[in-house]
């Protein structure tokens, strides 16, 4: 068992480092941010995820983990924090420079530091070794560097920790070895060593590959209104063939990886202007489509927006469906456009913890709308009564952009009812 010093205590840290403590491992748990030590030292969490509150606690109360604001010396080093995306859409690795300047002081011989935030081609072979080289001790020679890329999927994170295949990509074949050591201690899926360049290109090519199939999806429900047919059936019947699997379209696509990711594989690239780029072109451009969309079938506020009192209550503002993660979502964006548009607006959601505009109880949220505009595709929605719902409203109208909800149960109820822009 070893002393584990992780640094980042967001969606991956957190849970990774909690993994470890249950496993036995002694876990130093550092956050630059104080409130997160002192909510974490309390056994509270700060961020949604199933099962977090629980595995916290029981690392916590077993003294195996302890949140501090300080590095110390350690066996292992886990850096998890944010690589955010600048405005010039370069990665900004400056997160990843000071946690590796803060390890410094007490990196000793023999360590292991593993990189495990998303970063370009050459992040870990290049600034990390560099930086962790002014200790003076030589990366791969007197200590490992790796890069394993996490690849949790928000909201299933526990369980994917532990089934999840595992790439590790060390600087040496050696620091591979050093890191496999570890995650050993508590991943069940497959492990698989390469270089740490290759590893992080894997991360970013997964992401890419989802965005890219997106923005497909994306694509197909403009042609599919067109014709007037359901996008969804076209691409449920079309995944029935054996080598096809077109993603589902949405209002957009948000998170701090898909819309992030692509951009760090073309930053230095010569290939920036092909598909990759394209494809975030087109799922950055689909929230206002459904701002349009919204207007075209609602009805565009009439002269000044001051006095017009169409109201469209928005449902679900977080980046998808039950999580309260709201960082990149396309419903920002989304309300933006409708606010500009002169729409009035309520917005309903049980699990988002921050968004940029005031949201609303759901009674509120839909007394005297004239439509739903469904964005996120939380389980609570498909529970709701939709007589209910409807007797609040001045017009029973919803557009759902997931596919979550029971067409039929709310037609029985009175409302139109649209996928996207196709009516059932
Ligand atoms: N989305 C669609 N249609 C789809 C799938 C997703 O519109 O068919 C949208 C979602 O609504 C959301 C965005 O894309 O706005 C991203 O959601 P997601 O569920 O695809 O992904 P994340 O960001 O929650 O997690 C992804 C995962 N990557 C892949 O599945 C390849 C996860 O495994 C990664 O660990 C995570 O990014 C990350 O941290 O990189």
């Amino acid at each position: 068992m070893k002393k584990v010093c992780v640094l980042g205590l967001g969606y991956v840290g957190l849970p990774t480092a909690c993994m470890l403590a249950v496993q036995g491992h002694r876990v130093i748990g550092v956050d630059v941010n104080p409130r997160v030590i002192e909510t974490i030292s309390q056994g509270g969490i700060h961020i949604e995820e199933a099962g977090l509150k629980t595995m916290l606690q029981a690392a916590i109360n077993s003294g195996a983990l302890v949140a501090k604001s300080e590095v110390e010396p350690s066996d292992v080093f886990i850096i998890a924090v944010p690589t955010p995306l600048a405005a010039d859409k370069r990665a900004d690795v400056g997160y990843v420079e000071s946690a590796a300047r803060s390890i410094v002081p007490f990196l000793a011989a023999g360590n292991l530091v593993i990189l495990e935030s998303t970063s370009p081609p050459g992040t870990t072979a290049n600034l990390l070794c560099d930086t962790l080289a002014e200790s003076g001790l030589k990366p791969g020679k007197d200590f490992h560097v790796a890069h394993s890329p996490e690849r949790v999927l928000p909201g299933n994170i526990f369980s994917e920790l532990v089934s999840n295949d595992r790439v590790i990509g060390g600087i040496t074949p050696e620091s591979a070895e050093a890191a496999r050591e570890l995650y050993e201690s508590f991943v069940d899926g497959e492990i698989l060593l390469t270089d740490a360049t290759t590893a992080e290109m894997v991360k970013l090519v997964e992401n890419t590959f989802r965005d890219v199939n997106i923005a497909l999806a994306n694509e197909l429900t403009l042609i599919a209104s067109e014709h007037d047919v359901d996008v969804f059936e076209i691409i449920d019947l079309a995944n029935r063939h054996a080598r096809v699997n077109v993603h589902q379209p949405g209002p957009g696509v948000g998170g701090h990886c898909i819309p992030i990711d692509p951009w760090f594989i073309i930053e230095d690239s010569g290939r920036a202007d092909g598909l990759i780029k394209r494809s975030r072109e087109v799922n950055d451009a689909t929230p206002l489509r459904i701002v349009d969309l919204v207007a075209d079938l609602v009805g565009a506020p009439a002269g000044d927006p001051a006095d017009s009192k169409i109201k469209i209550s928005v449902w679900g503002v977080a980046y998808k469906g039950n999580v309260d993660d709201t960082r990149e979502t396309p419903a920002t964006s989304i309300v933006t456009g409708l606010k500009k548009r002169g729409f009035d607006l309520g917005i309903f959601d049980l699990h988002a913890r921050h968004f940029d505009f005031e949201l609303d109880s759901l009674e509120n949220a839909v007394d005297g709308a004239d439509s739903i505009l469904l964005l996120a595709d939380h389980k609570e929605f498909s529970y709701l009564d939709p007589q209910e719902v409807g007797r609040l409203m001045r017009r029973r109208m919803i557009i759902d952009t997931r596919n979550c909800l029971d067409p039929q149960k709310w037609k029985d109820a009175g409302f139109e009812f649209y996928l996207f822009r196709k009516k059932m």
